[in-house]
């Protein structure tokens, strides 16, 4: 409700000393047993705040639950993220944006759960998303293009998601093209691009992201020790999801507008200045083989140039590589 959204914006303005209930009812424009309620109700949703006589309330940092409320608190975006779907226990985010999508959600949309039972990565395979340590969220654009700009979406995500994590926890993220964020060379974000399209234009863009933000060693199962990491494995200590997600929303944002305005050359540069695995040699493994080569860089539609030994240049639209231990020169 409007109470509580501007209770808790009092509240997170005066962060961690006491707000007297006299100062928030004039705040709020309510009384104060009606703010009393109000706290009560926030409490019973995991905020934590604290009360004491003849001093009043004080909310402490302390929540990370992911609420519509905590959520949008601190949202800076126009439409990114404005309209939220949190969601406890779900097959995956992917499907329900897909379903929203159909009945009209605005763009912007977002869809956010703490546990996906079937997450979902590229070509059928499976995203691990256990209850309560990371991000696994799907957000719905609705860009007036063709279809074959969609791949170039999972790639202004990833520079998105690269600044994010540094505003955040000051970590410095690599890029794999083309979906992968790697972290001291071990896979900390996934990102899935899927539409709703037909030949000429598409209805609406599902960018699904999925971050390990919070899982401890043991969260992972024994397949993905070696290949992946979350933040607070790298970082050393408990990140913030909600603030995660306002920073990946905003910059989310900003890189959208520039692309629609600017074109994709700028959001390129950046991605190249992010990503580890160009110059180098690399093998590429699509459905039709395997190429190996050096990764010359991407074009303006996403796709990744390799060079083989002859010198010729191979485009490749979808693959998943592997940075050699081998490299020229
Ligand atoms: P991908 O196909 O590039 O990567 C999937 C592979 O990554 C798996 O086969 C496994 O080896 C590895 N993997 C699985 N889970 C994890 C994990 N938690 N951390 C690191 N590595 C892992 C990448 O696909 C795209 C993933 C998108 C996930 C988001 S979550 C929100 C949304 N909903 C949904 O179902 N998918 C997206």
């Amino acid at each position: 409700s409007k109470i509580r959204e501007s209770l808790l914006s009092s509240l997170s303005a005066h962060q961690e000393t006491y707000v007297s209930g006299q100062q928030l009812a004039e705040e709020t424009g309510c009384s104060r047993t009606a703010i009393w309620k109000h706290i009560e109700e926030l409490r019973n949703e995991g905020f934590t705040i604290e009360s004491k006589k003849k001093r009043g309330y004080r909310l402490l940092k302390t929540n990370d639950q992911l609420t519509e409320n905590n959520l949008l608190l601190g949202m800076e975006t126009k439409a990114l993220g404005r309209t939220i779907v949190v969601m406890d226990s779900v097959d995956s985010t992917q499907k329900i944006a897909h379903t929203l999508a159909q009945d009209k959600a605005p763009e912007g949309t977002l869809v956010i759960a703490e546990e996906q039972r079937a997450g979902r990565g590229r070509m059928a395979r499976v995203w691990h998303s256990p209850k309560g340590t990371g991000i696994w969220m799907s957000l719905l654009l609705r860009p007036s293009l063709p279809p074959q700009k969609a791949p170039q979406f999972t790639l202004i995500t990833a520079v998105a998601v690269v600044q994010a994590i540094w505003d955040v926890c000051q970590l410095d993220v690599e890029i794999k093209w083309p979906n992968d964020l790697l972290l001291n060379n071990k896979k900390i974000t996934g990102i899935l691009t899927e539409l709703q399209a037909d030949s000429e234009q598409i209805h609406s863009l599902i960018i699904g992201i999925g971050m390990n933000v919070n899982q401890e060693k043991k969260d992972f199962p024994e397949e993905l020790l070696s290949i992946a990491t979350s933040l607070s494995i790298e970082k050393g200590e408990k990140i913030s999801r909600s603030e995660l997600v306002q920073r990946v929303m905003y910059h989310l944002e900003r890189y959208y507008q520039i692309y629609l305005e600017k074109g994709f050359t700028p959001i390129k540069l950046l991605w190249e200045s992010y990503a580890v695995s160009i110059g180098k040699y690399i093998t590429a493994r699509t459905l039709n083989g395997e190429l190996t080569g050096v990764a010359l860089g991407i074009t303006d539609d996403g796709v990744l140039l390799l060079e083989d030994e002859k010198g010729t240049v191979h485009s490749i639209y979808s693959a998943d590589i592997e940075i050699s231990a081998k490299n020229r020169g």
